[in-house]
């Protein structure tokens, strides 16, 4: 996309040669879907970067987000939840992202969800195993834990599944003990020069984020299948002043979804962008006039082609 920031790499060896060592490095957040890694990934940059619902496979594609510290700069790449469906093009696609994210990163932290630990948990395991990559265990969403005394056996018997570098339980909703997870992510760096620029937070531009927040608002108001079968597209953003109008399509697969999504004389779509515009004006500090249209693209979520031109493309 053309209105993507644009990171320091790839500038001449010579700059970059003078910049001074720091922790620097890129880290997976990893897991089955559902976990808490976007969650995560806010927290851990005091900023919402990603989009969070209760509904698995939210997040649809990779999406850098880069912390600043004194003498670090720590790279962390939200990933798409791993599964086990492999039935339409989109699920074959966010499985395929997530795998290719965990190229060339420095760490992994897997995300558990407390004491369970299910097959699909279990073959993001025998994936990171495939690795020579070091990672850490997150047990994440503790403050849902009735009985606390299970941990310690539970981290011990996860210990034996793999030679995780350290195990830190946390909770992310809460952001309980994430400077233990940072600082254990910390020791794990290697030192090399900064890879951005000190104001650089993202590798997702405007249109990107935006097209995320109404999506994020179509996943918590529509039912349980309904959100799978949706993708956004912001066709225009025009700046006027101080308001920026802003005019997205948000794409269905079939006509009675689309009558859904509208809802009874508009009421569904009237919730859903006014939720969502509220989101844009945070994100961008501004007033804004958002436009949502509905349209139906017979089967998108199964089509690579469609795919592709919503933006869903390989890495
Ligand atoms: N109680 C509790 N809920 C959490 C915690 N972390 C995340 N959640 C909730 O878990 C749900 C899923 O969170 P996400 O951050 O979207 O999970 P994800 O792993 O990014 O999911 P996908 O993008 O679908 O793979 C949301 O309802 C979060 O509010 C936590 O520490 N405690
Ligand atoms: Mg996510």
């Amino acid at each position: 996309m053309s209105d993507e920031p644009r990171p320091a790499e790839g500038q001449p060896a010579g700059l970059s040669d003078e910049l001074p060592l720091i922790r620097c490095g890129h880290v997976a957040l990893v897991g089955r879907p559902n976990v808490g890694k976007s969650t995560l990934l806010n927290q851990l940059l005091g900023q919402k970067i990603s989009i969070v619902t209760r509904k698995p496979q939210t997040t649809r594609q990779r999406i850098l987000g880069v912390c600043h510290r004194d003498g670090a700069q720590i790279v962390y790449v939200d990933t798409p939840g791993l599964h086990q469906r492999r039935d339409k093009a989109l699920n074959r696609y966010l499985n395929r992202t997530a795998a290719n994210a965990l190229a060339d990163v420095d760490l992994v932290v897997f995300l558990v969800d407390r004491l369970h630990f299910k097959p699909e948990d279990e073959a993001v395991l025998e994936r990171l195993k495939r690795r020579d990559v070091p990672v850490i265990l997150a047990i994440n969403k503790v403050d849902r834990l009735r009985d606390k005394a299970q941990l310690l056996p539970h981290i011990q018997w996860l210990s034996e599944q793999h030679p995780f570098v350290e195990v830190v339980p946390l909770s992310a909703l809460k952001g309980e003990n994430l400077a233990p997870l940072e600082e254990a992510i910390l020791r794990q760096l290697p030192e090399s020069p900064p890879l951005f620029p000190e104001d650089y937070i993202t590798d997702r531009g405007p249109r990107f984020r935006i097209a995320e927040l109404i999506r994020e608002q179509l996943m918590r108001h529509l039912g349980e299948e309904l959100p799978y079968a949706t993708a956004v597209e912001v066709e225009a953003m025009d700046q006027e002043g101080q308001l920026t109008r802003i005019s997205a399509l948000i794409w269905v697969e079939r006509p009675g979804q689309k009558a859904i999504v509208i809802g009874d004389g508009g009421q569904r779509l009237k919730v859903i962008g006014s939720r969502a515009r509220q989101e844009i004006q945070q994100l961008l500090g501004g007033r804004v006039f958002l436009q949502l249209w509905v349209k139906v693209r017979e089967g998108w979520s199964d089509d690579e082609r469609a795919l592709q031109s919503l933006g869903y493309e390989g890495d």
